[in-house]
């Protein structure tokens, strides 16, 4: 997943982590495979995310999923002669070790520690905690425990008759996210932003 924080408190090494592991190990891997896949009419199944769909926070992790929705058209297209299908999961959020909070909260206190001062006086000495604590809610509401969901999907896809191209799992990807995604960006933002923690002074420094 790599650290999510706030963009103007990230290091291009802490986007490049996720975009290598998401999205170059990913393109890697299926062309590797891909003469095998090929000689055996296979198909392909790619894990996206919603974040591939609406970047709802900072870091890399959303970048690298909108890479791998960036692929998905073209291959399937040039598959398509080969008898090979392609098809595309994009999960909600799953209760599972990328998700892992405490994870999650160190790293993010471990950058704001490196922070210059200037920056931290603008996010205020509170916002972490405060932060934290509004995501925790959050996730409460949103996060499904139940990972079958996103198993029956990967399950369909590969051994149906007809996979489709896209799944969507968890009723928080169904409900919110693809439906946001959809939607104008004026909407994105007002929903999505309704939902920031305030800064403290973003003039000060
Ligand atoms: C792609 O995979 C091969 C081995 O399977 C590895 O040697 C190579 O370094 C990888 N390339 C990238 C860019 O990750
Ligand atoms: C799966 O990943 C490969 C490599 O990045 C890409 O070419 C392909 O289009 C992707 N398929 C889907 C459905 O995302
Ligand atoms: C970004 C992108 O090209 N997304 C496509 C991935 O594949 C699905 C399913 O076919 C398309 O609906 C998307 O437009």
């Amino acid at each position: 997943m790599g650290p999510s924080a706030p963009t103007d408190w990230l290091t291009i090494e802490h986007f490049r982590a996720p975009i290598e592991v998401n999205l170059i190990g990913l393109i890697n891997v299926t062309l590797h495979l891909l003469p095998l896949v090929k000689m055996a009419r296979g198909r392909l199944v790619n894990i996206s995310s919603t974040g591939g769909r609406l970047a709802v926070w900072g870091g890399g992790y959303c970048p690298s999923k909108f890479g791998v929705e960036g692929f998905n058209d073209s291959l399937r297209r040039d598959m398509k002669a080969f008898g090979v299908k392609v098809s595309c999961i994009e999960p909600g959020l799953f209760k599972t070790g990328l998700s892992n909070r405490k994870k999650i909260i160190q790293e993010r206190e471990t950058i704001w520690k490196q922070l210059p001062p200037a920056i931290r006086k603008q996010y205020g000495e509170g916002y972490i905690q405060k932060d934290a604590a509004k995501k925790e809610k959050l996730t409460q509401i949103f996060q499904n425990t139940d990972l079958s969901l996103a198993v029956k999907c990967m399950e369909h896809a590969l051994t149906s008759i007809h996979p489709h191209s896209r799944y969507t799992a968890g009723w928080d990807a169904k409900v919110l996210w693809i439906p946001l995604s959809n939607m104008p960006t004026a909407i994105q933002d007002f929903i999505l932003l309704r939902n920031k923690t305030e800064l403290a002074d973003p003039t000060a420094g």
